[in-house]
């Protein structure tokens, strides 16, 4: 059979296709997308859960002068194949290629770039307040999971838009899984709604009844506010969003061309908020993904015939944390370890298991997480959250005010620091230092491999106030969790080697490279001493006073930005103690870092070993001379 993937360049190809073609175009697509993400890793389940109902919307929609606004954006891969880009759709995540997300800067088809969840809705507001006031005439279509429907800027966004009556459009896919399954009371109604297909009818017959009873019949609906509103939320379908202001629609299946499309072309002309809710399977079209969504949401290189993972699971600091839990709450009941909607990701699902009345999944709600933490805290619980640093971001305020400012022993186990690799910029974690270690009481520490993680979570419990730990993802440094924990006190570093020529002071994954930085120098003569900072805040100002009286040389490593990282608080440290030494700050740039294998990324911004090693004899030349000329070429390939 004739390719038909091969002939669509943008939507306008598939506009003339029937029923059969485009049905005949979904099982391309699918293909594709399991061989390219079974290279290259990705979102496959979710994608794969989305590919009528993205084919349908380009076929009604005209984009991209119409906005379609995918939510978090890790299911915009057909999308992608069909705007343009499916030439280069087998670099998807690659350094340089295809990114994973939706983005402005790719395609004009992208209408505003996503990564985190919960933000299709506001910006959808956004938009179609903008067009309106500027009197332009294009729709707003804004396509949200149930998952992403338990973030909190949601409601204030559904609120909103109910209130305004702003016209637009927002596609509720409903496939019953945020990563893991979807948590919460709203996810309960949703199945209510999705189990029961005869609610419409059931509405109306109830209606009937009522009118038929004397006395009250005709009146009742207008007399007893009250009971029509429970009569309602009881049987009208999606009373919670019709009360909200918007029209619903819904359920209807979402892998069923001939239903969604004259759906959607119904809500194309519809005035005011509408919610279409559709139902989806995640994974649809790949049986390993269907019976494994969860494994298959984000997942790396595997072979298609078994759906089996290719690369062997390393030892993770994201296992060291998962154990250390588990150990830990069997020692103490006090423990409680609360995730949002990352259960399996942070490495809590051990935890869950065995320990299922003191674990907490609050769906995607960082905000509400860490509040909720305070209060456990505040009661005398000690609460650990696990949320990935870029996630995090979304709980400023709370660390802040519900957390810091009464000093409540919360421990945050902020997974996924640093780059992050393919996810690129959207999900790299290089802001938390700088956001964390400006607030008073709280700990920053980042360990400098798996041991160190398991005794700084240990020493976190004896602290007392606030602590925040912050790890990469991925393999650690391949050294052995030991079975004896050491207590290391707050703000405590270690010096690992001793030098003559220049200290590295490095942080988390900075000790890793600097020791390796120091090595590639040690071979060319130079001798450089290396420190473990371990903590952010407080520094280690007795170890820093110490070892800027011996060194003028000074080289701190972090994956955090430069611009109030770890590299700016030692220099403000310095300048407290009264020294000045030369200091040659490692870090990320100020400017987003791509996509891309965390080693590519670094290598491309000279962070990695040979870069920085290369870096110190270009910046104090004298010690390229004092070892020879081979210094000036290390490094180089
Ligand atoms: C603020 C935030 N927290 C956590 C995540 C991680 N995350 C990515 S997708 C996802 C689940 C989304 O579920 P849903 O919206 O139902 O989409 P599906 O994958 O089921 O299609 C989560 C928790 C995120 N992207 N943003």
């Amino acid at each position: 059979m004739q390719s038909l993937l091969q002939s669509v360049n943008s939507p306008a190809d598939i506009k003339q296709m029937n029923i059969q073609q485009l049905e005949q175009l979904a099982a391309e697509i699918r293909e594709t997308l399991i061989q390219v993400v079974s290279e290259n890793g990705g979102h496959l389940a979710a994608s794969l859960g989305v590919v009528e109902l993205t084919l349908a919307l380009h076929y009604v929609f005209d984009t991209p002068g119409d906005k379609l606004i995918w939510d978090v954006g890790h299911q915009s891969y057909t999308h992608k194949l069909l705007t343009g880009r499916r030439e280069r759709f087998k670099s998807l995540r690659r350094f340089q290629g295809l990114s994973g997300f939706p983005r402005t800067e790719e395609s004009e088809y992208d209408a505003f770039n996503t990564g985190h969840s919960s933000t299709s809705i506001s910006a959808g507001i956004g938009m179609a307040l903008a067009r309106d006031l500027q009197e332009e005439d294009y729709r707003v279509v804004a396509i949200i999971g149930d998952g992403a429907l338990t973030g909190g800027m949601v409601f204030e966004a559904l609120n909103h838009a109910g209130h305004l009556g702003t016209t637009m459009t927002v596609v509720l896919n409903d496939n019953e899984m945020s990563i893991s399954r979807n948590v919460g009371a709203l996810s309960t109604y949703l199945s209510h709604l999705r189990s029961d297909p005869g609610y419409l009818w059931r509405k109306e017959e109830l209606e009937g009844m009522l009118q038929r009873i004397p006395g009250i019949g005709p009146n009742i609906l207008k007399a007893a506010g009250k009971v029509k509103d429970t009569v309602k939320y009881l049987v009208v379908p999606g009373a919670l969003f019709e009360e909200l202001g918007f029209t619903y629609i819904g359920p209807i299946d979402g892998h069923d061309l001939e239903s969604l499309i004259p759906v959607l072309t119904k809500t194309r002309n519809m005035k005011g908020p509408v919610l279409l809710h559709v139902i989806t399977k995640k994974g649809q079209g790949y049986e390993p993904a269907v019976r494994d969504p969860g494994v298959f949401h984000g997942v790396g290189p595997f072979d298609v015939e078994t759906g089996a993972q290719l690369k062997k699971k390393a030892r993770t600091y994201t296992s060291v944390f998962g154990d250390f839990m588990v150990s830990r709450a069997e020692q103490d009941v006090r423990v409680v370890a609360i995730t949002a909607a990352m259960a399996s990701g942070t490495g809590l699902a051990a935890f869950a298991q065995r320990f299922p009345e003191r674990f907490f999944d609050v769906g995607i709600c960082e905000q509400h997480a860490v509040t909720m933490a305070a209060g456990m805290a505040r009661m005398g619980l000690c609460p650990v959250v696990a949320i990935y640093s870029t996630f995090l971001q979304r709980a400023y305020d709370q660390i802040i005010h519900d957390v810091c400012l009464q000093n409540l022993p919360v421990i945050f186990a902020v997974d996924r620091a640093g780059l992050v690799g393919e996810d690129g910029p959207t999900h790299h974690g290089v802001f938390d230092i700088s956001y964390l270690r400006n607030i008073p009481n709280l700990t920053v520490m980042a360990p400098a491999d798996e041991n160190e993680l398991a005794d700084m979570l240990h020493s976190a419990f004896s602290y007392q106030s606030p602590v925040a730990i912050r790890y990469p993802r991925g393999a650690g440094e391949g050294v052995e969790v030991k079975t004896r924990r050491n207590f290391i006190p707050s703000g405590r570093g270690r010096v690992l080697t001793e030098g003559r020529d220049l200290l590295f002071l490095g942080l988390g994954k900075g000790v890793g490279t600097a020791w390796r930085a120091s090595r590639i120098l040690e071979e060319q003569g130079v001798r450089a001493a290396v420190a473990d900072a371990r903590f952010v805040k407080p520094l280690d100002m007795q170890l820093l006073s110490q070892l800027l009286g011996r060194f003028k040389r000074v080289v701190t490593i972090e994956d955090n930005v430069l611009h109030g990282g770890f590299g700016a608080a030692v220099l403000e440290a310095a300048s407290e103690l009264g020294y000045s030494p030369q200091v040659l700050r490692i870090g990320i740039p100020d400017k987003f870092v791509e996509h891309g294998k965390v080693d590519v990324l670094l290598e491309n911004l000279q962070i990695d070993s040979p870069s920085v090693a290369r870096k110190v004899i270009e910046h104090w030349p004298e010690l390229g001379r004092l070892a020879g000329w081979r210094l000036l070429r290390f490094g180089e390939k």
